[in-house]
């Protein structure tokens, strides 16, 4: 593996992760909700307004589904690369599908890590998965348990959020999502990096947002992960990892449906040193179909509101998101008025307070280290 110096965005002297105290105040700005109780809209519109970002408990996933996963996934990690690499050529023949190493899309931006990507396909009643069919039997039997319960967990998530934000149909964000054949899995592995790796403080997976409408990541006990709070000058938080939880992001897409509502966070994983485990993560991304136009919806705009982005499809969205670095500001292209400029607070007084949903969602039951300094915070491209 190739080690990679850290940029100097990932900075190990956050005075907010540095103390004891400091990393409570961290963990404490991370919205916690139970998808399970009754204030559950409400706690999830929240937290997407304020960080974009929430650790959620009661999703619905049983622990034994994520552990054999985690299992089967080590022990694929743990085989020859050559053997990686055979075993994914089914996915592989769809690129930016398959197994990777290091490098993150084709833009140049690597990360201490390797990994699994594979599109879920487009039928959301079915538990295969079409890139799978060349993996070890039992991992992808345990991916397909996996994805169909998380694929589950993100429609119930999209529910709340469409209740938080006081939609008339509670389904319609989760519609989007649901076969249309942009839902993805992504099983990343980051091994500890040693001495001789280089230094400590490198990048695993670099700063970025998710481009799609949602994503749900659910790791073991190896820390790594930190968001950016929202705002210029906001800092870095590490995120405490929880296997019990799965932390939900709010992707691009969904912060240009919600005109800037809802905020996509900034995130990145910094790799393990020394005498940490390996970190495995597991990240399931719901996207909308290719033609789905992505703008405001007309539902939530007060009168007068202005758009502050300009329309795009995903499509559009994802073919220019292909020629962009990780860290690049996809989103900057499409703004008519930067979101940041806008008053956070202006946006949750506009917000409609939820009304009684209807529940439309039939199917919601549903080491030869060469040292290689990479430039500022770039990561990949979209996946
Ligand atoms: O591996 C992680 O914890 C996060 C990775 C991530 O942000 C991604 O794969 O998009």
């Amino acid at each position: 593996m190739v080690a990679i110096k850290a940029p100097s965005s990932i900075d190990h002297a956050n005075p907010l992760t540095k103390s004891p105290k400091a990393a409570a105040a961290a963990a404490a700005a991370i919205p916690t909700v139970d998808l399970s109780s009754p204030g559950a809209a409400r706690a999830v519109a929240d937290a997407c307004r304020g960080v974009g970002f929430f650790r959620a408990t009661n999703h619905g996933i049983p622990s034994s589904l994520a552990a054999a996963l985690e299992a089967r996934a080590m022990a694929f990690f743990a085989l020859p690369h050559e053997d990686k690499v055979d075993a994914t050529i089914a996915a592989a023949a769809r690129r930016p599908f398959g197994y990777g190493s290091r490098s993150i899309g084709s833009n140049g931006d690597v990360g201490w890590l390797e990994y699994l990507l594979l599109s879920l396909g487009s039928n959301s009643n079915s538990s295969s998965i079409p890139g799978a069919s060349s993996l070890p039997p039992s991992l992808r039997a345990a991916l397909e348990e996996y994805t169909g319960a998380v694929r589950n967990a993100s429609g119930k998530v999209l529910e709340l959020m469409a209740e938080g934000l006081g939609m008339q149909e509670r389904c319609a964000l989760r519609r989007m999502v649901d076969g249309s054949e942009e839902e993805l899995v992504r099983v990343n592995h980051y091994p500890p990096t040693k001495e001789e790796d280089c230094v400590a403080g490198m990048t695993g997976f670099g700063e970025h947002t998710d481009p799609q409408i949602i994503s749900l990541l659910r790791s073991n006990r190896t820390a790594g992960l930190q968001i950016k709070l929202q705002g210029p000058d906001a800092p870095w938080v590490n995120v405490a990892p929880d296997p019990d939880s799965l932390f939900v992001n709010v992707g691009d897409c969904l912060q240009v449906l919600t005109n800037g509502r809802f905020r996509s966070v900034k995130h990145r994983v910094v790799a393990p040193e020394g005498a940490q485990a390996s970190r495995l993560s597991v990240i399931y991304f719901g996207g909308p179909a290719p033609a789905q136009r992505i703008a405001p919806l007309p539902e939530l705009m007060r009168e007068g509101e202005q758009s502050l982005y300009r329309d795009f499809t995903w499509g559009e969205y994802k073919a220019a998101a292909y020629k962009t670095r990780l860290g690049d500001n996809r989103l900057g292209p499409y703004e008519l008025r930067n979101v940041a400029d806008t008053n956070p607070t202006a946006l949750i007084t506009a917000s409609k307070e939820p009304t009684a949903a209807d529940h439309c969602c039939s199917n919601s039951s549903s080491s030869s280290a060469a040292c290689v300094v990479v430039q500022p915070p770039h990561v990949a491209q979209v996946h």
